[in-house]
């Protein structure tokens, strides 16, 4: 008869719930949130590669653990403020594929009815406030408090997102 399992077997076999104080689902979540950036990157800009996209591609590939960490540790009601490089964000963030995908192809089914196309995406109710294309704007840009024109109350933290010429060029100062 074969031996039965020991404790120490077990514990080598056994699927570990944590690793360390972080339980396994949530390395399983910001993997699959990368995953689905880095899939919709490589599509595009395969689509762009043989001349079938409407426009430019700024591409996010390679930065997808930036978009998917900062997310992860945000509230539903933060805000974030992207960048020319929008659409990691915009997933992470939790945007739907379908519509972000005919917003970049400029489609009536986009987010933004097409109108934004590939780098102003945006959905207020998800604390999504687009993308821009002027180097660092996003710093400077913030949630107005709610008024009789918008109603959309902004209840979290605003959280930009920067590339290095930012880092690199500018100092850091109170928006
Ligand atoms: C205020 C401003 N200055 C210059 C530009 C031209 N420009 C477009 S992209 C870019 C570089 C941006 O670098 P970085 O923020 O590091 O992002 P990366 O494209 O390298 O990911 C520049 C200087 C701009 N869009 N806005």
């Amino acid at each position: 008869m074969p031996p039965s399992k020991t404790a120490k077997d077990a514990a080598v076999t056994a699927p570990a719930n944590s690793v360390g104080d972080v339980p396994v689902s949530m390395y399983r979540d910001l993997y699959t949130g990368m995953y689905l950036i880095r899939q919709c990157e490589e599509q595009l800009n395969s689509i762009f590669a043989k001349n079938l996209f409407p426009g430019y591609i700024h591409s996010y590939l390679g930065q997808e653990a930036c978009a998917v960490g900062v997310c992860s540790a945000l509230r539903k009601d933060d805000c974030i403020v992207s960048t020319h490089r929008g659409r990691g964000h915009y997933l992470a963030k939790g945007m739907a594929l379908k519509p972000m995908m005919a917003e970049m192809f400029g489609k009536a089914t986009g987010i933004g009815g097409g109108r934004g196309g590939e780098m102003h995406a945006a959905d207020p109710a998800l604390g999504i406030l687009g993308g821009n294309g002027i180097v660092a704007a996003a710093y400077r840009t913030r949630p107005a408090p709610p008024t009789r024109r918008c109603s959309t109350a902004v209840t979290g933290s605003a959280w930009p997102f920067l590339g290095m010429a930012r880092a690199i060029k500018a100092r850091f100062t109170k928006p």
